[in-house]
């Protein structure tokens, strides 16, 4: 039986040479153009990234290696009793590309479980956080403390040669990947419950451990979901915040500021937090202070926020299809956005949407909030396109989520984006690893300012 690290030792060697191939024979083709309008429009839209583990299509959604959300719940080894994806299979799709075996996945699931402890000094330091800070700033502190523990930063400092700083990004991601559960669990107990904290089960799968630590692992339906969860939240290609601030790779491609007759080229060689050989905890960490932010990572909580607010406005969860037009109206009007609606690079439903409203139809078809979610499907998109601003009006992973967890008990708003990050662990830190494998350079695109833009293009 070949465990994963044995695999990702034998692919390295391979995809080396895959990439060197590719950056001799192709590394002079023209990837795009930028214009002015996409250097003030948040880079949106310019090829300027590599990102090995999933790359995301505007209408089909997101792909892992080839493989769409349906393909990874019927391809990728699921519980004994469940049919969900475990998300250790697709820890391992993500890093070799490939469906592991169920006994492969119980490897990665025992090797999890064993390296979970985490050490006092960060268990005290979650305990002395005051409740009132945010649980994603709870959780980004936790992550930065465990640095003390990365055996990266230790390599490095003994002068480790850069052909081996894959082993130890390794080490560090999986000790990593490991204690999120640790840190998550701890986090809520502290900040919603009683502050006391139940051990791992070594021979239990990653989910089942995380709904354990938040004391839901009683009800199967709601690991199943904490499965699917995790599996789906885990990449959505390289540009997105979290994935971007923490962890990127940018491979020398050539770009040009255009206009009719003049072309500036630029040459970024891009990498960010993680391209500054960061370790793996600080990478992450920065990426988790992305996912905080309410127009990423955060709208999870939005979403609920929002929905509960409407329905105390109209005072029950029966409202009509014209009450809720007027509600978003409102909310427009106000100069706010429809939290779980629109996307950057998405033009349709997120499959990530799909598979969740999937979830819910199987599990609480008739659950009151459930009936809202799916009035709000029909209404919003319409809504959205009247206004006329958004280029896309359709449902984002986080108009689904919150509605599934507040089902199962787990009803407190602030603490979602957490289980989105500990997802998020797993996408970017896989290609954290292929970074190092691959030998990924520091991240560095160029910039203009106002007035160099104007002297630039004057009398042209
Ligand atoms: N409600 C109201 N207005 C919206 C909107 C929404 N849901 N989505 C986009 N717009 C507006 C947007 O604010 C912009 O207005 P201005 O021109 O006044 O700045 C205009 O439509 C064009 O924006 P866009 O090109 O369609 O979207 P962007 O690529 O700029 O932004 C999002 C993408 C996701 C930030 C944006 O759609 C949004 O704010 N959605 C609501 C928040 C949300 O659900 N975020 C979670 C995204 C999720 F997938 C994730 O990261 N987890």
């Amino acid at each position: 039986l070949i465990g994963l690290k044995e695999r990702l030792a034998e692919l390295i060697p391979e995809k080396q040479e895959e990439v060197k191939w590719v950056k001799k024979e192709l590394g002079a083709k023209v990837l795009g153009e930028v214009t002015v309008d996409q250097a003030y429009g948040g880079m949106r839209g310019i090829k300027g990234m590599i990102w090995e583990g999933s790359v995301l299509d505007a209408d089909e959604g997101i792909q892992f290696h080839g493989y769409t959300i349906p393909d990874c719940q019927k391809k990728l080894p699921a519980a004994d009793g469940g049919e969900e994806p475990l998300p250790e299979g697709l820890f391992w799709l993500l890093v070799t590309g490939e469906i592991p075996t169920k006994e492969q996945v119980k490897l990665v699931s025992t090797e999890w479980a064993a390296r979970s402890a985490l050490p006092s000094f960060v268990e005290e330091l979650i305990d002395r956080c005051p409740n009132t800070l945010h649980p994603m700033s709870q959780f980004a502190l936790a992550v930065t403390a465990l640095q003390h523990e990365s055996t990266f930063a230790k390599a490095y400092a003994a002068g480790t040669n850069k052909s081996k700083y894959w082993d130890s990004t390794y080490e560090d991601s999986m000790d990593l990947i490991a204690k999120l559960p640790n840190i998550a669990g701890r986090i809520y107990r502290n900040v919603f419950k009683d502050g006391k904290v139940p051990t791992i089960d070594m021979d239990k799968d990653y989910s089942y451990n995380l709904s354990k630590l938040l004391g839901y692992s009683d009800n199967k339906d709601f690991v199943e979901l904490i499965r699917l969860y995790l599996t789906i939240h885990s990449d959505h290609e390289g540009g997105n915040v979290s994935a971007h601030t923490g962890i990127v790779s940018l491979e020398a491609a050539t770009f040009y500021v255009c206009d009719s007759d003049s072309l500036f080229p630029t040459i970024p060689q891009t990498h960010l937090v993680g391209s500054a050989l960061s370790d793996p905890y600080l990478s992450f960490a920065a990426g988790l202070n992305g996912l905080a932010g309410p127009l990423h990572g955060l709208a999870n909580q939005e979403v609920l926020r929002w929905i509960i607010h409407m329905k105390d406005e109209l005072g029950s969860t029966e409202v009509s299809d014209e009450q809720i037009k007027e509600y978003i109206w409102k909310t427009l009007k106000g100069g706010q956005v429809v939290p779980g609606y629109g996307h950057a690079v998405l033009r349709k439903t997120d499959p990530r949407y799909t598979a969740q409203r999937e979830f819910a139809l199987k599990h609480l078809p008739t659950d009151p909030m459930f009936k809202l979610v799916s009035q709000l499907y029909n209404i919003v998109p319409g809504v959205l396109n009247e206004h006329g601003k958004t280029k896309n009006p359709w449902p984002n992973v986080d108009a689904h989520s919150g509605v599934l967890l507040q089902y199962y008990g787990l009803v407190e708003q602030d603490y979602y984006t957490v289980l989105f990050g500990v997802s998020r662990s797993l996408g970017v830190l896989a290609q954290l690893i292929w970074d190092r494998a691959l030998g990924m350079p520091l991240e560095r695109p160029k910039s203009y300012s106002t007035a160099h833009i104007k002297k630039m293009f004057a009398n042209k």
